[in-house]
């Protein structure tokens, strides 16, 4: 490094020291700057002349600790809380069984259909002068509420009369660790895992505390706590005492913890000779262990369970079905009041069956065999979290079965650490999508939410992007994917602007400009990053040892699933998968409205094209180009959106901080240059099938496709 950039580093650094406030992440969208509009301040104060929260609980002192923090932090004034108003307008946060107040108000009645985790806020006249009220049925709603209402002055909305009515849709909102014991997070691009497991239970990482806060202030209501890839050893009475120590952080905040169950614990850890689902020892063991797991945490969520997949042991290692795997964990949780997440993400390398086919066919004959606290837990495509798939054909195909949503939140294949992508839009892309299981309008989201087919549990996750980097998730901007997701697990009607611009105000400014310069970068983010890489549909193209960066060529390896060639088929006729009834018949799996849509070449979205058809180079697409030159010029889009976004975040120097301008400035760079990697890889290596030029117009590669097949990375973080 010359010498200059050092002196320039050194006083990077000494600026940060001396800045107040050194912007560096951590506080995430909970950072409560000073509001600077005075009318609004004025608003506030004036409505917000006395606080009273009832109520004793852990929670309660919560939701004192966040008002105070808060209020502090955006009015810039000491705050007192009182019993009693006396005099003022008054901000009440109470039940009806906790407060006086809230009873003589009757707020009750506003209350009914609430459940444990809704809430109101409204204003009224109380005793000459106005309060605003925050009322729940518990504590937890109390403070749903709470957060709520913050968002409200964070998001610079008046407060001056009120009247939100607010529930969740979705029963248990999840995040999913991919956290191993020993600290490595698998696809984890944020550092290492935020669990300190030696130090545990006697050290309290403050971490904790401030992650179930940002948690509570999105509604997740759940973590699983290690990576579905398990390891037998968290259950053992040393982990559970940690464990315990991390549920008893989490639980004022309304959150439970989860855990990943190895199915051959019964062998790795109680000695057993097999670990058969039927076997009454087996079946002994798991209820005893369930039994010893609840006495260290009474409130213990239950399990999450990856089971023949990739490797991991399951109930087909005897013979065994998945249903008989799930209810083994079910019979035990169930007196307890908990619950299996049984993932769909099974796939095998004997079957010579389209592994976008696998999971339907292995899970729609067991639709009528699970027990009620079983939940199916469903990848949002049917191959593997990649930057564009279909919807999941198991969506809408089991009526007897509760389906949860697993979303990746991490982004191990949209650019992990290093890209900025957006993950709303994809969220909301899959959750819109209409399944047409019962006619129009049985929409993903309706699936899941339990509306369609009337199931009561259900339920979403997220793979977590949260490590021990001080920001939290790596890249500034992927915290707004952990944010993004949360607020959708709650609601799936909020579009991916509205979450957007509530992330930018409470993240990074209120500056009109600063947010219409970033939600623009966030919202075409993902298609870019979908054009870059795999365009029309393309899908699972990166490289052999890791899923950073391209490898369209990779083929001829041990697991033909593993490799992109199984994926593009490309030759010299044509280029992409046929799933149609010349093909996998994958399109089969959808109810007929879609299938046929998708089946037809006129009208399969483009955006879907080469993901259920092989189609000829010369194919000629709704622009009028060729399919290669459509291929071409979607590619060439990608990097040239990448570069919008670059130039674009420039606006943003001087009007947002330093630190994190210049920490995604660099971040940008790397972004255009991996972009254009992907973009020239792809498009030489298919070249060499379609045996068409990549049009003159564009600038052309500066290495050949040997050059990039020889590209290398070694040690890339998450692997
Ligand atoms: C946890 C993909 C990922 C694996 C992950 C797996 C899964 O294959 O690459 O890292 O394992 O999905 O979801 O189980």
């Amino acid at each position: 490094m010359s010498k200059l950039k050092i002196q320039s580093l050194i006083l990077l650094i000494l600026a940060s020291i001396m800045t107040l406030h050194a912007e560096d992440g951590y506080r995430l969208w909970l950072r409560y700057e000073k509001i600077s509009n005075e009318a609004l301040i004025n608003e506030y104060n004036e409505a917000l002349e006395q606080l009273v929260v009832e109520g004793s609980s852990e929670t309660c002192a919560a939701i004192k600790a966040e008002l105070e923090l808060a209020l502090e932090g955006m009015l810039g004034k000491e705050v007192h809380f009182a019993d009693k108003p006396t005099s003022g307008n008054v901000l009440i946060i109470g039940t009806p069984a906790s407060s006086a107040m809230i009873r003589s108000l009757k707020a009750e009645n506003k209350l009914q259909d609430l459940g444990d985790e809704g809430y109101v806020i409204y204003t009224t006249p109380y005793r000459n002068r106005k309060a605003t009220i925050i009322t729940a049925n518990t504590d937890i709603g109390l403070l749903y509420g709470t957060y709520s209402f913050l968002r409200l002055l964070q998001t610079g909305q008046s407060i001056a009369e009120l009247s939100v009515r607010d529930q969740p849709e979705i029963k248990l909102r999840l995040l999913n660790h991919w956290d191993n014991l020993d600290g490595h997070v698998e696809r984890g691009y944020a550092g290492n895992s935020l669990w300190d497991w030696h130090t545990l239970p006697d050290y309290i990482n403050p971490r904790y505390v401030d992650y179930a806060r940002a948690n509570a202030s999105i509604g997740i209501n759940g973590t699983a706590l290690t990576n579905v890839n398990a390891d037998a050893q968290v259950l053992t009475a040393e982990y559970l005492e940690k464990v315990a120590a991390l549920a008893d952080v989490f639980r004022p905040y309304g959150i439970k913890v989860y855990l990943t169950a190895r199915f051959s614990a019964p062998v790795e850890l109680g000695g057993l000779e097999t670990a058969d689902p039927l076997d009454e020892e087996v079946i002994r063991w798991w209820t005893l262990k369930v039994d010893e797991i609840y006495t260290y945490i009474p409130d213990f969520g239950g399990f999450l369970v990856k089971a023949n997949s990739e490797g991991q042991p399951g109930p087909q290692n005897y013979g065994r079905t998945h249903g008989d795997g799930a209810n083994l964990l079910a019979n035990a949780l169930a007196p307890h009041g908990g619950v299996v997440m049984w993932r769909a993400f099974v796939y095998s390398n004997e079957e010579p069956e389209d592994r976008a086919k696998q999971a339907y066919n292995e899970f729609i004959p067991l639709d009528k065999q699970f027990k009620a606290n079983v939940l199916i837990q469903v990848k949002n495509g049917a191959i593997d979290f990649q930057p564009r798939e279909p919807f999941h054909p198991l969506f809408g195909a089991m009526e007897h079965t509760s389906l949860m949503m697993e979303f990746q939140i991490t982004q191990e294949y949209l650019g992990q650490g290093i890209h900025l992508t957006y993950l709303a839009p994809l969220y909301k892309e899959c959750l819109d999508a209409d399944t047409y299981a019962k006619g129009e309008g049985s929409t993903v989201a309706r699936v899941i939410d339990g509306s369609l087919f009337d199931h009561s549990i259900t339920a979403m996750a997220g793979v977590s992007n949260i490590g021990d980097d001080r920001n939290w998730c790596g890249h500034p901007i992927a915290q707004s994917n952990w944010y993004a997701y949360g607020r959708l697990a709650w609601n799936a009607s909020f579009s991916a602007e509205e979450i957007a611009e509530d992330w930018i105000r409470m993240t990074f400014s209120e500056d009109p400009e600063v947010i219409s310069i970033l939600k623009k970068i966030m919202m075409m983010s993902r298609e870019a990053g979908v054009n870059y890489r795999t365009p029309l549909g393309l899908h699972h193209q990166m490289a052999w040892h890791h899923h950073y960066g391209p490898g369209p060529w990779i083929k001829d390896k041990p697991r033909a699933d593993w490799t992109s060639a199984y994926y593009n088929r490309a030759d010299t006729v044509g280029i992409g998968f046929d799933r149609t009834k010349s093909g996998s018949n994958a399109l089969s799996q959808y109810f007929p409205p879609v299938a046929e849509k998708f089946a037809n070449l006129k009208t399969c979205p483009e955006e879907f094209l080469l993901w259920f058809h092989h189609v000829p180079w010369d194919y000629k697409m709704k622009s009028g180009r060729t399919l290669w030159d459509e291929l071409c010029y979607k590619y060439y889009l990608g990097t040239d959106q990448v570069k919008e976004m670059q130039a674009d975040w420039e606006k943003l120097k001087g009007r947002i901080d330093d630190e994190r301008f210049r920490h995604v400035q660099s971040l940008l760079k790397m972004q255009v240059r991996d972009a254009i990697e992907w973009r020239n890889a792809c498009l030489l290596y298919f070249r060499t099938y379609s045996g068409m030029p990549i049009p003159a117009e564009y600038e052309q590669a500066e290495r050949t496709l040997e050059e990039y097949m020889k590209i290398d990375r070694k040690f890339l973080p998450g692997s």
